[in-house]
């Protein structure tokens, strides 16, 4: 082990990043080890006597689905120590435990003070990409935006200005992106996206299936698991994308304890959600979940273990009594499963084993215990879905519960992830946006060179027929998908750096990211330590919900302004000042909208009490933690909203889509869920030249590529390839070389983990590491986007980003 970690932190890429930031802070990157200030950092904090240790409360605020307490220690000033919750009772009940932060919230003050931080408003010199910039006044900065809105919306309109997915500050509810919104609506709107990087493709897909009400749409909260039998986990790892002691996974893990419920994980890697705490770890092929519920399928209906009665009275298209008018004959599902559908295969096992990699003994014995144990939590993550079949997979394992009937009852699933509990905090107002038409989220880069193609039956557009309008304008907020979080780099690059496409690009972040590089204008925003806030827990927080205070620990670095304080200096030059901050500033907006939540919530502490005491929380209420329980109760007074009411097994909305809608050769979309052999697959003629599958977790080393450049991250969590021992023999590779990792979209240099925690054929590396190309394009920053892939799945028009063909070579 040791080996690898000196390798990766002594590797010429890394010993650069160090000197960097060396050169950076004046050449003592000690003392941003030691959390000293930058010079210019100390000169400009007042706020406090000589001397004198001030704590308040702060929270971590990026997208990993949590939010946790955090308190801020500082003296003279200046960020001395970051600890987190310190009170509650671990051992009493749910609620009042502490909501401890994970490694990369104890080290947001290196994010902070951090050489990357952009201190001033800058515009840009050289070319775009270059990253050369000029330092610029705000006033400067704010006039140009101006110019560039007031041009754009004449030019153009006002469906051409795009503001990105960004997630950076996911937890800010009165300051943030939503401030650009509120402008930019009272400026006659934005072209907005739908969907997200996260879920696009199983929210838009199980609504098929389950109706789309919400309640349909989401599982049961995990502490159902404390009531199964059994619990199977596709691709679901809380160990490492939950990680808040106040989250999901704190329950989940009580909840397993509790009945000691046999658990079976489902997982090309052997993730952190194991390590002894599963019973049987099924390591599958990406992208075949599908093909395994088939095979299981197989043996359900074989050995009669489906749930028949439950099958009757709440589906459609089981078996030919339920299948709607409309479907061919055999359109059902025991026919496709049987061999007796139009592609005329029967699913056995062995046909499965053949696909997925797990032997068909196996397959057989894990059908057995789902279609025996009652009840069963089924449950996945969203890893799955961002494979290029993602809506199908995700589709196709909801399949398994609603074979057995396990479904609306204790202990049971829907398939879905878990559902969260949510406490709603205060919001500033963001208007309504009168541009209709909608792009989804992960073709919004299509749309800056091709939107004259993109009509509702090719690209997914929504609130009109087709894009009138290219993306002239961009606004990125808070993320990192102009560049290092949307897929094949190089290609987008060479997208977003023509001027004759989008003419104008702003970012506004905390620091200098890969896609802060390609801006026009850059606007240096606090980091969520030198704000003010109340935040609502995180989407993931299982049933805690709760307001989080946030209290300015240190006076704003530099010149770095919040994004209320730029919109409202922006809306003068709209005339709509009066209009946008409603003769408040930031302070007043924060005080006003929590004393109107106050009104509907009088248990909740005052703003005073709040900002003294911590957290409050909230745990949502025992019942109603069962998704579906309504329905499975009573279908007829509780239908899902499919057209039928019913469990859609033969979607008729699908089946209309089928016909309609224009698709990639080689895609499917069907009214049933089916496995679906896809491009860059393990079966792909591609994998003659690149014969290893690739695909990028999220680590616990980052949230995305936030908290990347914080070096102690980057030592304490391995940053590379994961390769299995037999794959690694052939290349003659060992656990610290250094590869290269290569397809026809990139190539990226990392070091490598050589271990049986993969399987054989399989590779895997943290998401979310800095895109860093060389003159020759060779990623010498190990960014996994460098290599993945721009088509999207066929229904949703989703992120296929885990799904990725590569091969890998000594450096
Ligand atoms: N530490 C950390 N936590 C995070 C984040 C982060 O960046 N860092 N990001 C947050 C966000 S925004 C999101 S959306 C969530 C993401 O949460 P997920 O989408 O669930 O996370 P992933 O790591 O992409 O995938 C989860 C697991 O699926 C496995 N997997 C990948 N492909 C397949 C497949 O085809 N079949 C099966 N069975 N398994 C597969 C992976 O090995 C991984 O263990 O995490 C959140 N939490
Ligand atoms: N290959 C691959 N790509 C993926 C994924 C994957 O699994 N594989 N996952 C996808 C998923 S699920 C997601 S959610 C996206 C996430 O993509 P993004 O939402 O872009 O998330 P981050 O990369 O964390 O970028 C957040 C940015 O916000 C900035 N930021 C942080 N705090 C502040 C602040 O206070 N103010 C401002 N102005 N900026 C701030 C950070 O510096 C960072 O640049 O990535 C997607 N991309
Ligand atoms: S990254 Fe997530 S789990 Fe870690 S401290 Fe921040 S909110 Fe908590
Ligand atoms: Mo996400």
């Amino acid at each position: 082990m040791k080996n690898w970690i000196n390798e990766a932190i002594l590797s010429p890429m890394k010993r650069r990043t160090f000197m960097k930031w060396g050169a950076a802070v004046g050449g003592t990157t000690a003392a941003v080890g030691m959390g000293l200030p930058l010079k210019a950092a100390a000169a400009e904090a007042t706020t406090q006597q000589d001397g004198e240790t001030k704590t308040v409360w702060s929270a971590c605020m990026v997208n990993c689905g949590s939010r946790c307490a955090l308190r801020v220690h500082t003296k003279d000033g200046v960020i001395t120590q970051i600890e987190t919750d310190n009170r509650g009772d671990d051992n009493g009940e749910f609620g009042t435990h502490q909501i401890r932060a994970c490694l990369r919230g104890r080290s947001i003050k290196h994010r902070v003070y951090n050489p990357d931080r952009l201190k001033y408003p800058m515009k840009r010199v050289g070319e775009r990409g270059e990253g050369r910039f000029e330092r610029i006044s705000w006033d400067e900065a704010m006039d140009l935006m101006a110019d560039k809105l007031k041009y754009t919306i004449k030019e153009y309109g006002n469906d051409s200005i795009f503001i990105t997915y960004g997630s950076g500050t996911q937890g800010y509810r009165t300051d943030g992106k939503d401030c650009f919104k509120r402008l930019f609506n009272m400026m006659g709107g934005f072209l907005d996206y739908y969907g997200n990087y996260s879920w696009g493709q199983i929210m838009f897909a199980l609504p098929f299936t389950y109706g789309d009400k919400k309640a349909a749409a989401y599982g049961s909260y995990t502490t159902e698991i404390e009531n199964a039998e059994l619990l199977v986990m596709f691709g679901y790892n809380p160990a490492e994308t939950r990680m808040s002691g106040g989250g999901e996974i704190h329950e989940h893990i009580n909840a397993q304890r509790k009945n000691n419920v046999r658990t079976i994980i489902i997982d090309p890697r052997y993730t952190d959600t194991m390590l002894g705490k599963e019973d049987e770890w099924l390591p599958i092929r990406p992208g075949t979940d599908a093909a395994l519920v088939e095979g299981i399928a197989h043996v359900l209906i074989t050995e009669n273990l489906v749930d028949q009665d439950f099958l009757d009275k709440y589906c459609q298209g089981y078996d030919e009594k339920s299948l709607p008018a409309s479907a061919p004959k055999n359109g059902h599902y025991k026919a496709h499963i049987l061999g007796q559908g139009p592609d005329g295969i029967e699913k056995t096992p062995a046909w499965a084993a053949d696909i997925t990699g797990i032997p068909a003994k196996k397959i057989q014995q894990l059908a057995r215990e789902i279609g025996t144990a009652k009840p069963c939590f089924i449950t996945q993550g969203t890893g799955i879905q961002r494979q290029a079949n993602g809506e199908q997979a995700s589709r196709a394992i909801v399949m398994l519960p609603i074979l057995t009937g396990n479904i609306g009852l204790p202990g049971t699933n829907t398939g879905d992830m878990p559902a969260n509990y949510s406490y709603p905090a205060p919001r500033i107002p963001v208007g309504t946006n009168p541009v209709q038409v909608k792009v989804p989220f992960f073709k919004w880069s299509d749309a800056i060179w091709r939107h004259e193609e993109m009509t509702n039956k090719t690209d997914g557009i929504q609130g009109d027929e087709r894009m009138r309008t290219p993306i002239k304008f961009i606004l990125a907020y808070s993320g990192n998908v102009l560049m290092n979080q949307h897929a094949d780099l190089n290609r987008q690059a060479e997208i977003v750096k023509d001027e004759s496409l989008a003419e104008f690009i702003v970012v506004c972040d905390n620091h200098m990211t890969a896609s802060a590089r390609y801006a026009d204008l850059l606007l240096p925003d606090v980091t969520t330590i030198e704000n003010n806030e109340v935040s609502s827990d995180g989407y993931s927080s299982g049933s805690l919900g709760g307001l989080f205070p946030l209290v300015r620990a240190i006076e704003p670095l530099y010149e770095t302004r919040s994004a209320y304080q730029m919109c409202a200096e922006l809306s003068k030059r709209f005339g709509l000042y009066d209009q946008y901050t409603e003769g408040r500033d930031r302070e007043q907006w924060l005080e006003y909208l929590y004393s109107e939540r106050m009104k509907q919530d009088p248990n909740i502490p005052s703003l005073e009490d709040l900002r003294k005491d911590g957290p409050y929380t909230v745990v949502a209420p025992k019942e109603g933690r069962i998704a579906l329980e309504d329905f499975r109760k009573d279908p007829k007074a509780n239908p899902v909203g499919t057209p039928s009411g019913l469990i859609e097994i033969y979607s008729t909305k699908l089946e209309t889509i089928t016909k309609e809608w224009d698709i990639e050769d080689g895609d499917v979309i069907s009214p049933l869920p089916q496995y679906v052999t896809t491009w860059e697959s393990h079966l792909d003629p591609k994998t003659e030249q690149f014969p290893l599958q690739l695909f990028g977790y999220h680590t616990k080393g980052r949230t995305h590529s936030t908290y990347h450049n914080i070096p102690w991250l980057r030592e304490v969590v391995f940053d590379g390839i994961w390769m299995n021992p037999m794959d690694a023999a052939k290349r003659n590779l060992k656990s610290g070389d250094f590869v290269k990792v290569f397809n026809d979209r990139g190539e990226i240099r990392v070091a490598i983990k050589v271990t049986p925690r993969i399987m054989p054929g399989v590779t895997a590396m943290g998401q979310g590491a800095w895109y860093s190309p060389d003159k020759k394009g060779v990623d010498q920053g190990g960014c996994i986007n460098s290599l993945t892939s721009q088509r999207a799945t066929p229904l949703s028009k989703g992120n296929a980003q885990h799904t990725i063909l590569v091969e890998v070579a000594k450096a």
